[in-house]
């Protein structure tokens, strides 16, 4: 049984995942009582442990092995001390099994224009950030959240806006208070 909860920050790719997890732990390790979350970036799993099958030149992006990636989130989420506080930073939470994750916020930037400044400034292709414009406009993250972790009034799907510098200190606020109430819930 954990004793934190586990929580995927997802959201497509320049809604301020990184920047929010870092808010949220920094936060945390500040936090008195202390909370103790720990980072899972997958982004870097998927680098460091080769949990893919090379470069796609035409979408600037590394071919994901979602096999051999979630064998090594596995690893560290479910197989490792099984303590929880693991907050996951990845854009998707498809292959994530639902028991593995007690909530899962997806972060949104519904201001086209903005979304659009922060992905060309990370030097992508035209079609790459209309494909990611595409994909936040539809809301296909937060529909793959929504099927697996059901709808947002049954509490285990939040959907959080990411457009302004203050939507992020107040969004990670809203995460720490979210594990704050997991923990009164199952505490010992
Ligand atoms: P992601 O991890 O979702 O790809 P990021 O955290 O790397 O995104 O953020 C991409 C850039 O956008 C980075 O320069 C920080 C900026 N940014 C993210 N969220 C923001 C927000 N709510 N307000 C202002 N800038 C933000």
């Amino acid at each position: 049984m954990r004793s934190l909860p586990n929580i995927i920050v997802a959201g497509t790719p320049g809604v301020g995942k990184t920047t929010t997890c870092a808010q949220l732990l920094s936060l945390a390790a500040q936090a008195s009582p202390r909370v103790e979350l720990r980072h899972l970036s997958i982004n870097e799993i998927v680098k460091e442990r080769e949990c893919h099958s090379g470069y796609d030149e035409e979408l600037q992006t590394l071919m994901v092995d979602d096999d051999k990636l979630m064998d090594e989130v596995e690893k560290e989420i479910a197989d490792g001390d099984g303590a929880g506080g693991w907050i996951i930073d990845w854009h998707s939470t498809a292959g994530f099994a639902v028991r593995w994750v007690d909530l899962v916020v997806v972060l949104r930037c519904d201001e086209t224009s903005v979304l659009y400044d922060r992905l060309s400034s990370r030097g992508y292709k035209d079609e790459k950030i209309q494909e990611n414009m595409d994909a936040e406009i539809f809301g296909v993250v937060s529909e793959e959240a929504r099927d697996g972790w059901g709808e947002p009034e049954d509490g285990r799907v939040v959907e959080l806006k990411s457009v302004e510098p203050d939507d992020i200190e107040e969004n990670a606020e809203r995460i720490l208070q979210w594990v704050r109430n997991w923990i009164q819930d199952h505490g010992p």
